[in-house]
């Protein structure tokens, strides 16, 4: 373990990240042949599952389709126990990927990459580590995932709170035991309502702290039934491939047909109420062809959920404050939930709106709200992530020349296909901004940038180049497309993780790629066999003779 700086030697790849991306890009960059080392932070495998351990975390996508498709012989050979795979599942799964292709040896865990410049002249990445490493690298990949840099909101006083607080985010591995407590959770995103019901359950008494009302569905999660795991691995190779060939990225929902707006009340009800029924978001979303572009279709759906709220909520007053009203349902990440709004029946749980009354500090016994005193014993922090650009932002990334992605993205991310930059050569992102990544199956997403990124080194190394950078104009396009695309749609409307809106001073621009994944994949593929248009590929050594003279 290097105290001081160390040189751990040349590669030809380095990934920053051993997550579900950048397992994935160490077993196929090897298998070119290539010398890969990668830098983790966490001690594990895992990324966001390594980290997310809160009480109730599970993935919203089902396990069968959330999962690696690269071998076969994998994704035969695994068995989901639940429809939605669990936090300890999904780790475990990973981990068993990762040894089962015998990753972890190229993998420096506990490790922190600080700083990644680029040397124009020598065309090589040189990153510097929180532990004195410093590793150079033709290519450099940033598999540093969207959800990885917690945010806390920074409220007066938590420092001398005499309880325990925690961020869902970065949750202690030994877990937390909340029985006989008075625990506050600050946020309804996913995390809070994903672990409100566990805690409520295990807590004396559980005050929830909301800002925003958000959407949840019930995930109707149980055991996996044999004959639809047997059914589905018998057709996995055709389910892989149709995911392609859908918006989202996961088959088996077949398309809707027509408008919101075409359908009676009653029938909407119905087709309303038998997706309520089955479970999960994206066959809500896909009950009609127009909910994420239509506010009056939206309109129909997103009243529905309120009424199911007001349903199940018995005292009025909580059941409306549950109401979302700020946006249109999905326009935030639609939540899946077990038991969420059953929870506010409970003796021992407690709304406290903090719309209409701020928190204004954290005392050493509690919380102090605009009206009133909450004595706690313990603090959750639900509060999401610096989502998107955190990570990339947090690494001092800057060529020789003086460009660095902290000022390139001072407005916001800037990328061509959400893959590479302008500006910075051999850079890769894998689900970076601007790509579908997190509006998609991520697994597959990640899947997808990895194999477009070992094709591209492939073509270049058959063609004796060593540098690819995306050209201005082709990132200027790109972003243009995006915007395009996200403004014929509802998303902008909310203010989401998507647009920043979660971080005090983030520009407030709209992240994610919402043309859905086939239009995207079919954009790389595009961009490839057209000899990888948009980019610059060149020798560097032509580079070099060209600046000399
Ligand atoms: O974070 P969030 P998350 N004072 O940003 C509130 C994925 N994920 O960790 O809306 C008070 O969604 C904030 O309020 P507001 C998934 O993609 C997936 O829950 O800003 N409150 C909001 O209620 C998800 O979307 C899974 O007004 C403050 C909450 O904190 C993404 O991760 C599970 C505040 C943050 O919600 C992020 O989810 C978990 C403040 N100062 C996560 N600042 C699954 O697969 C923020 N909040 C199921």
């Amino acid at each position: 373990m290097p105290d001081r700086t160390s040189d751990i030697g040349n590669f030809d790849a380095i990934i920053v990240g051993a997550g579900v991306g950048g397992l994935y890009a160490i077993y196929r960059l090897r298998k070119l042949g290539l010398n890969v080392r990668v830098f983790e932070a966490g001690d594990g495998v895992g990324g966001t599952w390594y980290w997310n351990r809160y009480p109730g975390c599970r993935c919203d996508v089902e396990s069968l389709e959330y999962s690696y498709s690269f071998s076969d012989d994998l994704q035969q050979e695994w068995h989901w126990p639940e429809r939605y795979g669990t936090q300890p599942e999904i780790l475990r799964y990973i981990n068993h990927v990762a040894d089962r292709f015998d990753l972890r040896r190229d993998i420096e865990f506990n490790t922190r990459v600080k700083e990644a410049v680029f040397d124009s002249k020598a065309n090589l990445w040189t990153l510097k580590t929180d532990r004195g490493h410093v590793a150079t690298a033709r290519y450099c990949i940033m598999a540093t995932g969207n959800l990885s840099t917690p945010r806390k909101p920074s409220i007066a006083g938590l420092e001398n709170f005499e309880g325990k607080w925690y961020h869902t985010g970065l949750w202690p591995h030994e877990g937390v035991d909340f029985a006989g407590l008075r625990v506050g959770v600050i946020g309804t995103g996913s995390s809070g309502v994903q672990s409100i019901p566990i805690i409520a359950r295990q807590a004396k008494h559980l005050y929830v702290f909301q800002r925003t009302a958000n959407f949840s569905l019930p995930a109707r999660n149980g055991p996996m039934p044999p004959d639809k795991e047997r059914a589905h691995k018998a057709e996995y190779s055709a389910r892989r491939r149709a995911a392609y060939d859908t918006p989202f990225g996961i088959a088996g929902h077949p398309p809707p047909v027509k408008s919101a707006l075409q359908a009676t009340e009653a029938e909407r009800q119905r087709a309303y109420e038998a997706k309520w029924a089955e479970g999960g978001s994206i066959s809500f979303l896909y009950s009609y062809t127009d909910l994420l572009v239509n506010r009056e279709s939206n309109d129909t759906a997103s009243e529905f959920v309120r009424q199911k709220i007001r349903a199940t909520v018995k005292d009025p007053k909580t059941a409306e404050l549950l109401c979302p009203n700020d946006h249109p349902i999905g326009t935030k990440r639609l939540i899946l939930d077990t038991d969420y709004y059953e929870t506010y029946n409970r003796g021992n749980v407690t709304l406290v709106d903090i719309r209409s009354k701020p928190i204004q500090e954290i005392t050493p016994t509690g919380l102090r709200t605009a009206d009133a005193d909450y004595a706690l014993d313990a603090i959750v922090f639900a509060t999401g992530f610096d989502a998107m650009t955190g990570a990339m932002k947090e690494i001092d990334i800057h060529t020789d020349d003086g460009l660095s992605i902290r000022e390139k993205w001072e407005g916001g991310p800037r990328t061509y296909l959400g893959i590479m930059m302008a500006g910075f050569p051999n850079l890769f992102m894998i689900t970076g901004p601007q790509s579908p990544g997190v509006k998609s199956q991520m697994i597959l997403a990640c899947e997808q940038h990895v194999n477009w990124i070992a094709a591209c080194l492939q073509y270049l190394r058959k063609r004796g180049l060593t540098r690819i950078e995306a050209e201005q104009d082709a990132e200027d396009s790109w972003i243009q497309h995006n915007n395009d695309v996200a403004d014929r749609t509802l998303y902008p409307l909310a203010n989401s993780w998507y647009v920043g809106a979660n971080i005090p001073g983030k520009p407030r621009v709209f992240m994610p790629y919402v043309g859905g994944v086939t239009a995207y994949k079919k954009k790389c593929d595009d961009v490839a066999a057209k000899g990888y248009e948009g980019f610059r590929l060149s020798d560097v050594t032509e580079e070099q003779l060209y600046a000399a003279n």
